[in-house]
């Protein structure tokens, strides 16, 4: 079977941030007046008061203390609590691709690549901004690439299910070079007004190429040696947005991520541990031949109870590294950026393992070595 490698990663970031003190007080003076103008209806006991939230709540609970995001004008207004921005003509690229041209560009370069080396790109994400035609297509015809692209989404997963694709794709021989972007542009489906999520997400953008290790020329590169993939329904993380939306009773609701915190750490973790362990095991991998876990970013505890899983003690910072703190969770590029920033320094034939999981339920685990 041929080799095939990650030989490439690029990170766009968005300028603007957004602190856990500016989203909090914006969020306590939308509580206040809320309280405020419903005061006779709670003290009828018809309409339940809200709570103030904290940033030491979301710091220990999560681990996030900021994140980046495209249009912050709007989202800390108490009364607008949403990203303010326009739509964008046909002939301008959505945001979206936007961000997938800047991430694509670094990863190319790092791959040693150009626009018309790259026969694939798949653009994977937990939200497309439109359905069709695919962003991927945009994409292909912005970087100026020839061959095919797709649009495709397994939410927090779509990156690793993404690069298994491409993988296989190499090796069945309908592609050579696959350019695999993860433009999150999750802000829009943030509810702003509710206390238990909206510290959650961040805006970025990250892309890796993938290609068969005989054409690769990248001094960092990373064999692709074990690819596990899982799904498992599960209602705990779910957005109900969709093309038949405005045939429906209207409900505020409906374009917001929702999720039972709680419930999704504790049954997400142990299918997770399971799937990493099991594909450690096929590849005959002991715990300590691991030099770093770049795991899926949503949540400081998860992060760490689940390298304890894998390692069998507590992980050293820079073995697990995190990245929640400045970008918060951003669904499925959230592994990539802990690869792109911390791959560095480590020796040829080092074990690594990248993994994401989220909504579906999905988990998707790659056992990677360094070529
Ligand atoms: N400030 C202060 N207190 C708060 C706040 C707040 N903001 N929010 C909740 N509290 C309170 C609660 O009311 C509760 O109070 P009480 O004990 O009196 O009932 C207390 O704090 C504890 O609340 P929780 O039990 O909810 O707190 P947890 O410790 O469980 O932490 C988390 C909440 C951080 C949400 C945690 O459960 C978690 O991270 N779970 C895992 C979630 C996860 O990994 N989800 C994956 C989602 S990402 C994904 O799959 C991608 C989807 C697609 C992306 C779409 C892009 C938008």
């Amino acid at each position: 079977m041929k080799n095939v490698v990650i030989s490439g990663s690029g990170l766009f970031t968005p300028s603007e941030t957004v602190s856990n003190e500016e989203l909090v007080a914006s969020y306590n003076v939308y509580v206040d007046q809320f309280n405020t103008e419903h005061a006779q209806a709670i003290s009828r006991g018809d309409v339940a008061a809200l709570e103030h939230s904290s940033c030491e709540f979301i710091e220990k609970a999560s681990g996030i203390k900021s994140r980046h995001v495209l249009y912050k004008e709007g989202i800390l207004d108490p009364v607008i609590m949403r990203p303010v921005f326009t739509r964008r003509s046909e002939d301008q690229a959505p945001e979206m691709v936007e961000m997938a041209v800047a991430a694509a560009r670094e990863a190319m370069a790092q791959a040693n690549k150009t626009a018309t080396d790259i026969d694939l790109i798949i653009c994977a994400a937990s939200n497309m901004q439109r359905p069709y035609p695919a962003l991927s297509i945009e994409l292909q015809q912005q970087l100026g690439c020839g061959g095919y692209a797709f649009d495709m989404n397994v939410a927090c997963s779509s990156a690793t299910f993404a690069i298994s694709n491409a993988v296989n794709a190499i090796r069945g021989g309908t592609a050579k070079v696959v350019l695999v972007v993860n433009p999150e542009f999750a802000s829009p489906q943030v509810n702003y007004r509710s206390r238990d999520s909206h510290f959650i997400f961040g805006d970025v953008c990250t892309a890796t190429i993938i290609e068969a290790e005989d054409s690769c020329t990248s001094n960092n590169a990373w064999r692709i040696n074990g690819m596990r993939l899982k799904t498992e329904f599960s209602n705990n993380i779910r957005c109900d947005m969709g093309y038949t939306e405005h045939c429906l009773p209207s409900d505020p609701l409906v374009p917001f991520f929702k999720q039972q915190g709680r419930k999704v750490f504790k049954e997400l973790l142990p299918i997770v541990a399971d799937v990493i362990l099991d594909e450690m095991a096929a590849q005959q991998l002991a715990p300590e031949q691991l030099k770093r876990l770049w795991l899926h970013q949503a949540n400081i505890n998860m992060n760490i109870f689940a390298a304890k899983k894998i390692l069998g003690r507590d992980p050293l910072p820079e073995e697990a590294p995190l990245v929640l703190d400045t970008y918060a969770n951003t669904a499925s590029a959230g592994s990539i950026i802990a690869f792109h920033k911390y791959k560095q320094g480590l020796q040829a034939g080092d074990h690594a393992i990248l993994c994401s999981f989220g909504a579906g339920y999905s988990v998707g685990c790659l056992v990677l070595q360094k070529c």
